[in-house]
């Protein structure tokens, strides 16, 4: 008889009550930086897996649909995107997407040098990416980068964390007032902005302000699979751009998610969600 042993496994909590669970097949890595907790997992379903303070960052399986769905609707709308900052994004797959295009550099300025060594092992991309002469690596908060550099961009990504935790306040008002500050004409900002079923509220209270900010400011969607809820939230925000029916540069070969056709469908908002942002009584 074949004992009946349970596999070892991670889990994320989405809910108090419901969740997502991984079973392990190999621990790569597990530590704990000044800032949070670092797992990455080898998964027979999703390959690896990344979590930090408990939370799915990272599968190999469907990282792509929220990478190329955070970077390429901006990149591909800018007349000419030279310099683009990412913020967050540790993993290098923000970076992975952004050098895709004709950048002249590409800053990726994460908070936890940790998770760059770590990741910098097991994703290949990053190793790759970080050797471009056009990257640059800036382990720094966020927040202190922003206030601090010199350089103006045509492009900012936020690739952050949820907007509950620790990464709040690259969710708030002031953070984005800043980050428009170092636009150049003609820029925009993506910023991923939580999951569409669980931080309405958040949500809300984020459009309030970033419509008053932008002349263009936008959520769109897309599916993350491994996310809470499944479907994923960002904005798009410019002064200059409108998302929609915009000129495109020539889309980058090879993406596995992004298309055209996409790029206006993730647009378009569910009633729920239109009521929530008070633009559907
Ligand atoms: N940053 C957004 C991940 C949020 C996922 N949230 C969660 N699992 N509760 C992703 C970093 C990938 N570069």
């Amino acid at each position: 008889m074949t004992p009946n042993r349970t596999p070892k496994e991670v889990r994320e909590y989405q809910t108090p009550a419901h969740g997502v669970f991984f079973t392990v097949e190999r621990t790569l890595f597990k530590g704990r930086s000044r800032y949070q907790k670092i797992e990455l997992i080898q998964n027979a379903s999703f390959g690896r897996v990344l979590l930090l303070d408990g939370l799915v960052q990272t599968t190999d399986k469907d990282e792509f649909f929220y990478h190329e769905m955070l970077v390429h609707p901006a990149l591909a709308l800018h007349p000419a995107p030279r310099n683009v900052l990412i913020i967050g994004g540790g993993d290098g797959g923000a970076l992975r997407e952004v050098l895709r295009h004709p950048v002249r550099k590409a800053w990726l300025c994460e908070i936890d040098g940790r998770v760059i060594e770590v990741c910098r092992r097991y994703y290949p991309w990053l190793r790759r990416d970080l050797a471009d002469p056009r990257a640059e690596l800036v382990v720094a908060d966020g927040n202190d980068f922003i206030a601090s550099t010199g350089d103006r961009f045509d492009v900012v990504l936020v690739d952050s964390s949820d907007p509950v935790g620790p990464s709040t306040v690259l969710h708030e008002k002031a953070f984005y007032a800043r980050l428009k500050g170092l636009l150049k004409p003609n820029g925009i900002i993506a910023a991923q902005a939580g999951a569409l079923l669980y931080h309405q509220d958040q949500h809300r209270r984020k459009y309030r302000f970033l419509k008053t900010m932008f002349r263009q400011a936008a959520f769109y969607l897309c599916p993350v699979p491994t996310y809470p809820g499944g479907m994923w939230c960002f904005v798009y925000l410019s002064d200059a751009v409108p998302p929609l029916k915009s000129k495109r540069r020539a889309i980058p070969s090879g993406l596995k998610y992004y298309n055209a056709e996409i790029h206006e469908a993730a647009f378009a908002l569910p009633n729920f969600f239109l009521k929530t942002l008070g633009r559907l009584r």
